[in-house]
Order: C-alpha cells, then sequence, then structure tokens
C-alpha cells in the first residue's frame, strides 16, 4: 500500500495560538499520519470561510486521500483516528472502551473546552465582571475534580491504556497550567496541585509524550 498524501491542517502560524488545533497536530504526530500544515491566521478569511470552515475558526483538515474536508477538532479527531488507526494504536475498535473514548471526547468537547474558553476570556477581560470570572474559574475546578476522580486508581481514561480521549484534553489543560490562570488570587483556595493530584499526573506524564513535545516545538 503507497503511503498516503499529506493532509492539509488548517492552523495558525505562530507559535502561540489556540489550543484546539493542537488536539489534532498531536494525533496526527502520535499515529505519524504525514500533513503540510496551511497557515491560517484569519479564521475569518473570505476563502477560509466559503472553502473550508463556515464556522471561521481553526483547525480545520483536507484530506487528499479521501476527498474531505472537515472542521471541528473532535470530529476530525475521530475521523483521524477511524480513517488512520486501524490497529488501534489510540483508539478502541468495539466494545465498553469505544462508547467510553467517545464520551470523553464529548466531554472535552462540551465540558472542558467551552469552560475552559470562557474562564481564559473572562480572565484577560472581565475584571469589571467579577461573578462571570469566579464562576468560569470555579466551573475549570469542577472539570479538573471530575477528571480527577475519574482518574482515581488509574493511569487513563480508558481501559488502562493511552487513547485520543486523553490526548483530547492535554491542549486545555495547557493553556490553564501556563497561563497565570493558576496563580490568580481566585485560584488560592483551591490548591489544584494538592487538591488534584491524579489530575496533575495524569496531565504531567501526556505532556511528556514525543508527539506531545513535537506538536509544541516552534
Ligand atoms: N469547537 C471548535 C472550536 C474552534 C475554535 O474556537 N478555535 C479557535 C482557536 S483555538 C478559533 O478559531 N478562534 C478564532 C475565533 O474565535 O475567531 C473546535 O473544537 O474545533
Amino acid at each position: 500500500m503507497s503511503a498516503p498524501l499529506p493532509i492539509k491542517l488548517y492552523m495558525h502560524s505562530g507559535a502561540v495560538g489556540g489550543p484546539n488545533p493542537y488536539k489534532v497536530l498531536i494525533v496526527l504526530h502520535h499515529l505519524d499520519i504525514p500533513f503540510t500544515k496551511v497557515a491560517t491566521d484569519d479564521s475569518k478569511a473570505e476563502w477560509y470561510v466559503k472553502d473550508i470552515n463556515p464556522n471561521g475558526r481553526i483547525p480545520a483538515i483536507e484530506d487528499p486521500n479521501t476527498g474531505l474536508t472537515l472542521w471541528e477538532s473532535g470530529a476530525i479527531i475521530e475521523y483521524l483516528v477511524d480513517e488512520y488507526d486501524k490497529g488501534g494504536k489510540i483508539s478502541v475498535k468495539n466494545g465498553k472502551g469505544a462508547w467510553e473514548a467517545k464520551q470523553y471526547l464529548h466531554f472535552q468537547m462540551s465540558g472542558q473546552g467551552p469552560y475552559f474558553g470562557q474562564a481564559v476570556w473572562f480572565y484577560r477581560f472581565g475584571d469589571n465582571m467579577p461573578d462571570g470570572k469566579k464562576r468560569y474559574l470555579e466551573q475549570v475546578e469542577r472539570v479538573m475534580m471530575v477528571l480527577n476522580n475519574i482518574l482515581e486508581g488509574k493511569e487513563y481514561l480508558v481501559d488502562d491504556r493511552l487513547t485520543y480521549a486523553d490526548l483530547a484534553f492535554v491542549p486545555w489543560n495547557m493553556v490553564v497550567q501556563k497561563w497565570p490562570l493558576l496563580s490568580d488570587p481566585l485560584w488560592k483556595p483551591y490548591q489544584i496541585e494538592e487538591k488534584y493530584p491524579n489530575f496533575v499526573k495524569w496531565q504531567n506524564k501526556l505532556c511528556a509524550l514525543d508527539a506531545v513535545k513535537r506538536s509544541y516545538e516552534p
């Protein structure tokens, strides 16, 4: 079988940018899928909205091997593992684990990404909206608590091995780890590292993966 043609990944070109494209980048690296980045610093550009993503956001992919154009990072991850992870390196093909991996990906897409995103927005722009700022910081902590509880006594979310479900959480976790968010006075009583050791250990272990490191190389 000939090697697949490189997938086009539409994402920002700078070293620093929003976390959602990194979710896809990590999976591409981990599965050794050939790809090229298409610098998309203006996701509202007419060509992009018209031909690639009518929602005007990144990431999106175009796969010349199948002719598919796809946006929404969760859908892209599902597609990539379905098409390029036939051996199940980071996916579960059957049974309970297959559904659990989907469950966690949905949780990431609806429960982690949007809350963490709002927390960052209120942190940056919400000084005159303390209730909003507090609300989303609390939600970030709540999600960390849920993950910490799920990870009690286990190393990974599904079937005690690394899956795409774990990888999907990494970039947004990195945002809150790296940003000064965690040193905000609002966080002090929360003591994330002390209260949620399973979560912190899991995230640190995922950050040490080669695919994650390569995804964040400048
Ligand atoms: N649910 C979408 C969210 C995509 C998203 O919000 N991407 C950000 C970058 S992380 C973006 O394009 N921001 C530009 C904007 O909001 O205009 C996904 O997971 O792909």
